[in-house]
C-alpha cells in the first residue's frame, strides 16, 4: 500500500509502505534542538569511525542516550560509553526524546521509547552508502529521523541492495519515521553538495531515535 507524501512544496510523490513523511515537523523545536545538539557535541564530539573493513567514514558521528552506535575493526554495536572518553554518553535531552515520540506518534507508533540516539555529520561531499539497520534488538520499533542544516538525497531501497533505490530530499526540518515494512530496507545518502545553510553553515546534522536496547517488555 503507499502513501501520499503531504509536503509543502514539492509534488506529492508515492512513498513505500512503513515510511511516514513529517516535512518541517522539527521546525517548532529548532532553537532548542540547536542548542542541546552544542551540548551533547562538546561532552562528546564528532568523530570519524573506522568500519570493520578498515575505512574510515566519511560521516562524522557522535550519540546522546543510553546507548551509542558505535563502529571500529571489531565490528558494529551499540555501547553504552564512549570509546573515546569512557563515559557514558550524554543523555538524551528531553526535548529531542519529545519530539521522537510526537512523530513516531503521528506515524502510528504509540508508545515508541528510543534509547539511543545516533547523530551525523555531513559536510560537503560526505555521504553513506548503502546500508541496513540490523544492529537493534527491537525491529518492531520504528527509527525517527530529523534532518537539520543542508538538504540532502536520502537513497531508499528495498529488501535486497539490487533495488533501485527511491531518491527522497530531505530538507532542514524535516523528520521521517520509518517502521513496519521499511524498517529493514536499504537505505543510504548520496554525497551532500556544498552549501551554506542560514543556521548550521556548510553541514548537514541528521538524528536518528532508535529503540536499541531490549524491547519493553511490560509496554503492551
Ligand atoms: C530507513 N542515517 O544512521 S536517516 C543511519 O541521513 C542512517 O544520516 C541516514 O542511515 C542519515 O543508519 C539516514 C534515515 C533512516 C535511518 C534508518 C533507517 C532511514 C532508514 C532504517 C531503515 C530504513
Ligand atoms: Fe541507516
Amino acid at each position: 500500500m503507499e502513501h501520499e507524501l503531504f509536503t509543502s512544496a514539492a509534488a506529492p510523490l508515492p512513498l513505500p509502505a512503513g515510511v511516514a513523511y513529517l516535512a518541517g515537523f522539527a521546525l517548532a523545536w529548532e532553537e532548542a534542538l540547536l542548542e542541546r545538539l552544542a551540548r551533547i557535541s562538546a561532552a562528546a564530539p564528532f568523530r570519524h569511525m573506522v568500519t570493520p573493513g578498515g575505512r574510515m567514514m566519511s560521516v562524522a558521528m557522535t550519540n546522546c542516550g543510553a546507548l551509542g552506535w558505535i563502529s571500529d575493526r571489531r565490528g558494529y554495536r551499540y555501547a553504552q560509553r564512549d570509546p573515546e572518553s569512557g563515559k557514558p554518553w550524554p543523555a538524551l535531552p528531553a526535548v529531542i526524546r519529545e519530539l521522537a515520540i510526537a512523530a513516531a506518534g503521528e506515524a502510528g507508533y504509540a508508545g515508541f521509547e528510543p534509547d539511543a540516539c545516533l547523530i551525523n555529520r555531513y559536510t560537503p561531499g560526505a555521504r553513506m552508502s548503502l546500508h541496513q539497520d540490523r544492529d537493534e534488538h527491537d525491529r518492531a520499533a520504528p527509527i525517527v529521523s530529523v534532518s537539520l542544516g543542508l538538504p540532502a538525497v536520502f537513497l531508499f531501497g528495498g529488501l535486497t541492495r539490487r533495488d533501485r533505490p527511491l531518491r527522497l530530499p530531505l530538507a532542514h526540518g524535516d523528520v521521517v519515521v520509518w517502521g513496519g515494512p521499511a524498517r529493514l530496507a536499504y537505505h543510504g545518502v548520496a554525497p551532500v553538495a556544498d552549501g551554506q545553510h542560514p543556521k548550521l553553515g556548510p553541514q548537514r546534522i541528521n538524528l536518528t531515535l532508535r529503540r536499541a536496547g531490549l524491547p519493553k517488555i511490560n509496554a503492551r
